[in-house]
């Protein structure tokens, strides 16, 4: 199949969902063409079946808001005449359905009929999405979407319960690359963050509100009282110098490490012995699969998809929101017991296992023909 992605081409989430998927399936032998406004973060490499288009956006001094919406339904539409593709398919709806719908409804005049499918990843519906602003549109390009996907049932459920949804929505979870993010060997790198043995608690994510990372630092002082242990904070946003602030002010900032924006997490991960996750809402919670698949176990809250993916008392614990003492009590619980941590860290990985990219990957492959063949 010739396949147009469309994404934000962005370090986490949904972007890194997109390219991975659109790498996997050019791996077996589709044609991939990814149209969006920069590279992809991780499609820095050559192959004969990947392709990146440009969208460019015109600046003139009559646009305080340059119309990137339009600029990327024209380059939609270059793309799928001159590349002659089968399907497009748009990862997180805002503005990417509703140009894919304005594409589609142009190359009809070409007299070229072309299917798309919109997947929802989180906050295009559960923040952005509901905004009064988007929300007639996201519903209108939902509902004109030949197939639509959520990452998670609750994800689904949302969007039912949001907005007036007509569509079948089906539920295809995240996946994993098990060949990228696994257990390396990082005895040094472990040293050199706990030199005396301390236990590693990490947390990675784009530092926005919606993450908690207060809570983070909060639960991890109840933790360092009971437990050597030291904390990592990866990646950043606008919350991370109140962390910053918030570890100093609780007198535990010596135990732990701000480290900023990442590439090799997988080796992070490695070094690491519990997973912190206590966002307000997470559709899905990649992050957390990505460490689990690293034998890392999960202590997150039960907002959202995370209940889909962290098994309480299997893989890790789940509290609700803003329950830091109990996230806390249950960090401990974890990691006070070395033969309780090692079955928690096999269990991570037994679960990671059930997501991995060769199991999930065949659902939209099947997705696609069945979209295809029914348009
Ligand atoms: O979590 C973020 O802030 C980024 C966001 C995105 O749209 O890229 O992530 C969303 O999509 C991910 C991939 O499907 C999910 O794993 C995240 O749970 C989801 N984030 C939220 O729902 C807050």
């Amino acid at each position: 199949m010739k396949i147009g992605i469309v994404c934000y081409p962005t370090f986490g989430g949904s972007g890194v969902v997109a390219t991975e998927l659109g790498k996997a399936l050019a791996d077996r032998g589709h044609q991939i063409h990814f149209v969006t406004y920069n590279q992809p973060a991780r499609l820095d490499f050559f192959s004969e079946n990947l392709f990146y288009h440009e969208v460019s956006v015109s600046q003139y001094p009559l646009f305080d808001y340059p119309p990137y919406e339009l600029a990327l339904a024209s380059r939609l539409v270059d793309v799928v005449r001159f590349e002659k593709l089968d399907l497009l398919h748009v990862h997180y709806a805002i503005p990417h359905a509703s140009a894919a719908y304005m594409a589609k409804q142009i190359l009809a005049t070409y007299g070229i009929s072309i299917p798309f499918i919109t997947t929802l990843h989180g906050t295009d519906i559960t923040l952005v999405g509901q905004d009064s602003t988007y929300k007639p549109v996201v519903t209108f390009s939902i509902n004109k979407s030949d197939g639509v996907t959520a990452v998670s049932e609750h994800l689904k459920q949302d969007t039912y319960k949001y907005f007036d949804i007509e569509k079948d929505i089906k539920v295809i979870p995240n996946f994993i690359d098990l060949t990228r993010f696994s257990l390396k060997a990082k005895d040094h790198f472990k040293k050199a963050i706990a030199p005396n043995g301390e236990k590693v608690l990490v947390h990675t994510s784009n530092f926005r509100k919606v993450k908690r990372t207060e809570d983070v630092i909060k639960m991890f002082a109840k933790v360092v009282e009971k437990i050597p242990s030291k904390l990592l904070m990866v990646g950043d946003g606008g919350e991370r110098s109140v962390c910053e602030q918030l570890s100093r002010d609780l007198g535990i900032n010596e135990h732990v490490r701000f480290l900023g924006k990442q590439d090799a997490i997988e080796e992070i991960l490695s070094v690491s012995d519990l997973f912190l996750m206590p966002s307000q809402s997470e559709s899905f919670g990649l992050a957390a699969l990505e460490a689990m698949a690293c034998k890392v176990p999960v202590i997150s809250s039960n907002a959202g998809g995370l209940p889909e993916l962290n098994i309480e008392g299997v893989t890790g614990y789940l509290k609700d929101v803003g329950d830091v003492d109990g996230m806390a009590e249950r960090a401990i619980y974890i990691l006070e017991d070395e033969e309780r941590l090692n079955q928690f860290k096999e269990n991570a990985l037994a679960r990671a296992k059930e997501l991995e990219l060769a199991n999930i990957m065949p659902l939209y492959e099947n997705y696609y023909r069945e979209i295809i063949e029914s348009s």
